[in-house]
């Protein structure tokens, strides 16, 4: 049976009480339990919000960070565009360079992106390798460009292919430190929250369009323990937590040519390659809400 919308205002939850009647297109998971610094207001934005860094050489300024004190509260971004007829969003996060690497063939890939896949504006964001800091940069971009897709892409090197991750679990165990020196092992990313998360993405659909590209892709089945997995793991439970409607998941790229140079063993793909297999991927994305049904599991 069809269960139909409830007409009319809807008590508010505890989550939004407090915050104003202007969310109540929101509709929180009440059994999501997300960790008080990542439910984010334009006051927490502000409070988190780092001094406009120097950019780095390497970097283009793909987005301008407000001068401090000068933020604009956040706007409900998808709203307006959708008022104004515009275009829906993707958002396509990269890492910054982690482990002694100089490099990062997942944030190269974010600054060799078109401006649109498939009638989607494409917005990219630089994440650093840190465990938390990470998710409330990724959270923040979320809020200001208010996507119907997330992407997040890291690097695993070591991988042959672009492997597009099926779950996350709620698991930090950190073999290196990350950028910030934080080594956590063995704790919960969100403290009561569920045991995983699935993409809600159809991954299955995304690794066939990159393969009908010619881009060699596979479904990831773990997605790790280290920033990558926390990331992942940060942003769904955000989205499932704040009644947000966008649909996100996390594509791993393998080492870059230009990485494998000096790495002798390392597998590596060209970045051009990886470029247009994140655009095949999105436009299925976009295109398909459920995914396909495709045999294509691990046997180990
Ligand atoms: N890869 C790491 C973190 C950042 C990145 O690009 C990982 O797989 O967890």
């Amino acid at each position: 049976m069809l269960r139909r919308r409830r007409k009319g205002p809807r008590p508010l939850s505890p989550h939004e009480a407090g915050r104003g009647t202007s969310r109540s297109h929101r509709r929180p998971r009440a059994d999501a339990e997300v960790p008080p610094e990542l439910v984010l207001t334009p006051e927490s934005v502000a409070r988190t919000r780092k001094p406009a860094r120097e950019p780095q050489p390497q970097e283009p300024p793909r987005e301008k960070a407000p001068a401090p004190g000068r933020e604009k509260p956040q706007a409900p971004a998808r709203e307006k565009r959708a008022a104004r007829g515009a275009q829906d969003v993707v958002l396509v996060t990269g890492f910054e360079p982690f482990g002694g690497d100089d490099r990062n063939p997942s944030w190269e890939v974010c600054e060799r992106l078109p401006g649109e896949i498939a009638g989607l504006r494409v917005e990219v964001c630089r994440v650093p390798c840190e465990f938390r800091r990470a998710i409330e940069v990724v959270a923040e971009a979320i809020e200001r460009h208010r996507p119907a897709l997330v992407v997040c892409l890291g690097l695993a090197a070591g991988r042959t292919h672009m492997g597009v991750e099926r779950v996350a679990i709620n698991a930090d165990d950190a073999r290196i430190p990350d950028n910030a020196g934080m080594q956590p092992v063995d704790e919960p990313i969100a403290a009561g929250g569920p045991p995983a998360y699935f993409a809600t993405l159809p991954v299955k659909a995304m690794v066939a369009a990159m393969r009908a590209e010619g881009v060699p892709a596979e479904v990831s089945n773990s997605a790790g323990t280290y920033v990558c997995n926390h990331l992942m793991y940060g942003v769904l439970h955000y989205l499932a937590a704040s009644g947000l409607r966008a649909r996100a998941g996390f594509i791993h790229v393998p080492s870059s040519e230009e990485m494998a140079l000096d790495k002798r063993e390392a597998p590596s793909m060209a970045l051009a390659t990886m470029v247009r297999g994140v655009q095949a991927a999105i436009a299925a994305a976009h295109g398909k809400v459920r995914d396909v049904k495709l045999a294509d599991g691990a046997l180990d």
